[in-house]
């Protein structure tokens, strides 16, 4: 089976809602020795925000959604251990969290993952962070990068928030803010103030990088 043929019948099984056949689908994948982050990237993302997209249109509903949720879960908890380790000392202290209002954890866990991954010191503060709890451990913590990871129109105010707090404790030159999820943009970063935005969890590793001034290009 080729790659695009793995990709396509993960992506099959996540559509039809079949957890077993996502699994099996996703083992065989990994058996194959196809790089984990192309699984997660191109076969599973896409998978949920098709999903994601018929929610929109009312063309699924809430248990759907619970149920594509179960089997990203199921299938990143197989491939995230299988992250290629950098293996380099802890790098620069990080928090991330899912901003306040906001419950959807599963893109939030990746980059997680992929920062630890990438040997950073990742403080992972969970979902529906209150913003003056995120500001506080920021500060307590010393942790000079925050990624606050928003999914939701209604919870985008929440990075703006995050960055209102910062500068009114006189915090904000102290801290580097970038955000990412669903409804946000470069743009939208561009306009609260943030230091910037990224489309997946690669990007995400690649701005912590260069802001916590580990790449030299
Ligand atoms: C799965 C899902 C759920 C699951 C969440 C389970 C979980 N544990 O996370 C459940 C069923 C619980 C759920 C609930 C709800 N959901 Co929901 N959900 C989704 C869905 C289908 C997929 C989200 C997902 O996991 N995507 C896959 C991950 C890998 O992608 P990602 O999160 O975008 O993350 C990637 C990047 O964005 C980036 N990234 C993420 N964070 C960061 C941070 C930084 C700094 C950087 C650089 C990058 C970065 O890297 C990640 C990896 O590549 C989306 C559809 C969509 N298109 O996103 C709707 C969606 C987000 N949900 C939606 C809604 C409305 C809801 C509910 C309000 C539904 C309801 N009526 O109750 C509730 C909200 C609860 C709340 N208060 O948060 C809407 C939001 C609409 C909007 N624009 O406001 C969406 C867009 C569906 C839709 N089309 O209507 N949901």
């Amino acid at each position: 089976m080729t790659n695009e043929q793995m990709i396509t019948t993960i992506k099959e099984a996540v559509l039809d809602y079949n957890l077993d056949a996502a699994v099996d689908a996703t083992k065989t994948a990994i058996e194959k020795d196809m790089p984990p982050m192309d699984i997660i990237e191109n076969a599973l993302v896409p998978s949920i925000r098709e999903i994601g997209d018929k929610f929109g249109r009312m063309e699924a509903y809430l248990p759907e959604l619970v149920l594509a949720a179960d089997i990203m879960t199921a299938c990143t908890a197989m491939l995230i251990p299988l992250l290629p380790k950098e293996g380099r000392e802890s790098k620069a202290s990080v928090i991330v969290a899912a901003v306040q209002g906001d419950i959807h954890d599963i893109g939030k866990n990746i980059v997680v993952s992929m920062l630890i991954a990438s040997g950073f010191n990742v403080i992972d503060m969970g979902v529906n962070v209150k913003t003056s709890v995120l500001v506080e451990k920021a500060i307590e913590s010393k942790a000079k990068i925050i990624c606050a990871s928003a999914l939701m129109s209604s919870t985008m105010g929440s990075q703006k928030d995050l960055i209102d707090f910062l500068t009114a404790l006189g915090e904000r030159d102290t801290h580097v803010v970038l955000i990412g999820g669903g409804p946000t943009s470069k743009e939208w970063a561009d306009n609260i103030g943030a230091d910037n935005w990224g489309p997946d969890a690669v990007s995400a590793v690649r701005l912590v990088e260069e802001h916590s001034g580990v790449r030299g290009d």
